[in-house]
């Protein structure tokens, strides 16, 4: 009887083999670059609280527009069902009057009234985490609002440096130095001063448990200050995450920054192109790869880089795309999709889920509207939910197959996992043959998106896409069965073991 089992499972077990997925490594420690960031400007995310509402005036956009700690709140579940997994939130300190958007700050350690209390901030702080949401809040050192009570105060004198303008951009004294847009310039070469700064930073983490800090106006801060800060705020926090900006154009200035330990920087130098490629049809993504090169050349980590298509200090990549006489969610998607599947922590500002237009600041500030259309919500969903499921996306190498004029093939490789991406960045259907040897004999490539299958014909695997669509596709050996047929064999096979086990079993009971 033995025997006859045996026989039986032998089959059985091989065939079951080709069911076995290769299984997921135990989820390593926490990976910044995992995350997905959604960037709010309180004041214009969503009025949860009409009691703090002073002086507020929704036609004037330089006035306050009621945005609060409340309304995020009440927004953390659309947030997460997006698939975002952290929060990045303008400066939540007290400004002065007009500071709507957080960075005229006139109290260190106070909360700004129309946004809430400190209670309410820590309850939108332990909401979010219980959604293993992190919240992450802009930060900034250099400079105060205009009027801050300092500038009247005898003692603080060398709290500021003399008030100048920075005249050439290209002088790093003149750029840590000078006033910017006329705010005073922290002197953070005064001791007092800089324990001063460290020891605010360092409360709001304690008291709110917040878990990264993004970093406003790196590039006008001495960098021996940025040392220190991120030595002491890791103390605080092992974990901690600091994301800087350091707004320049140039990969090798901002990495330069990366001796400070400063985590992350966000992404200008792939901003410029990304803006650039996906704003209009038939550009190359060549561009983008060569952005990529440079980032792997100059940063220890560039898998932990911020991506983003705009923020609230440039316009909208919606407005970029109207100038360019295009339709916006057409040509976001494509954007997205590149940021969503290559290299770096993508970062997307309020309102991108709803293709929200704004041109130069204040108008890149407009208020989000949460009645508009599904489409790129839908669209982001998707595309955060097979980041999360595929580490190649995140932790993969990168490779760029295949360009010709805005029709590109990418493909990432991690541990066992292979992914291919491709982007039709033309207003054309196109083909793209891909070669057996970079890939692979016997694979199929099946779309995620459109659960297309993609097999290996003459040598060539010939991914096709209408035009400005991407897709995402997962490599597999080619079974080379259908998954019917497998299905059915299962069955047959299932059933027959069972009956005999049912056999035996019956055999057994009736000899006792
Ligand atoms: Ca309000
Ligand atoms: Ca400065």
């Amino acid at each position: 009887m033995k025997r006859v089992m045996g026989l039986i499972l032998v089959p059985f077990l091989l065939f079951s083999a080709w069911f076995v997925q290769p299984v997921k490594a135990e989820k390593e420690e926490h990976a910044w670059q995992d995350e997905i960031i959604y960037f709010i400007m309180i004041d214009r995310f969503n009025n949860g609280d009409t009691s703090n509402d002073y002086d507020v005036d929704r036609d004037d956009p330089k006035a306050y527009h009621g945005g609060d700690f409340r309304g995020i709140i009440d927004k953390l579940d659309y947030i997460k069902d997006m698939g975002f997994t952290a929060l990045w939130l303008t400066p939540i300190v007290q400004n002065e009057e007009k500071g709507y958007h957080g960075y005229w700050t006139e109290d260190f350690y106070n909360v700004e009234e129309h946004f809430g209390t400190l209670e309410e901030f820590k309850e939108l702080v332990e909401e979010a985490h219980k959604r293993d949401m992190k919240i992450i809040v802009d930060l900034v050192v250099n400079h105060t609002g205009y009027q801050h009570a300092w500038l009247e105060e005898k003692d603080k004198e060398d709290w500021f440096h003399p008030n100048k303008d920075i005249r050439d951009w290209n002088d790093q004294e003149q750029v840590e130095n000078g006033w910017i847009f006329g705010l005073p310039d922290l002197n953070q070469e005064n001791p007092e001063v800089r324990s001063y700064l460290l020891d605010m930073a360092k409360w709001w983490i304690e008291e709110t448990n917040i878990d990264g800090y993004r970093l406003d106006t790196v590039k006008h801060v001495p960098k021996d200050f940025w040392t220190e800060f991120s030595q002491e705020m890791k103390t605080v926090k092992e974990d901690f995450f600091l994301i800087g900006e350091v707004w320049n154009d140039d990969p090798r200035y901002v990495a330069g920054y990366q001796e400070t330990g400063i985590d992350s920087f966000v992404d200008f130098p792939l901003y410029n192109e990304l803006t650039r490629v996906f704003s209009a049809p038939n550009q190359s993504l060549s561009r983008l790869d060569t952005v990529w090169a440079h980032n792997q050349n100059f940063y220890d980590n560039p898998y932990v880089l911020g991506t983003f298509l705009d923020n609230h200090d440039v316009e909208r990549f919606t407005r970029a795309a109207i100038k360019k006489k295009q339709y916006p969610p057409a040509r976001l998607k494509l954007a997205l999709a590149y940021m969503y599947t290559t290299p770096g922590i993508p970062i997307i500002y309020y309102g991108t889920e709803i293709a929200l237009d704004g041109g130069a600041d204040p108008d890149n500030r407009r208020d989000m509207n949460f009645r508009a259309d599904k489409e790129i919500i839908d669209y982001i969903s998707k595309l955060a939910e097979l980041r999360k499921n595929m580490p190649s996306l995140t932790h993969g190498t990168i490779e760029m197959l295949y360009e010709e004029g805005g029709m590109a093939i990418i493909k990432r490789e991690y541990e066992e996992e292979t992914t291919i991406i491709a982007i039709n960045n033309t207003t054309g259907t196109q083909v793209a043959p891909i070669e057996m040897e970079l890939l692979g004999d016997d694979l199929e490539l099946r779309g995620t998106l459109s659960d297309e299958l993609v097999r290996n014909s003459d040598g060539h695997y010939m991914i096709g896409l209408d035009r400005e669509s991407a897709e995402i596709y997962t490599v597999k050996e080619d079974s080379g069965i259908n998954v019917p047929f497998v299905g059915a064999m299962v069955l047959i096979y299932g059933g027959f073991v069972a009956f005999i086990v049912a056999a035996v079993v019956r055999r057994k009971k009736h000899n006792d």
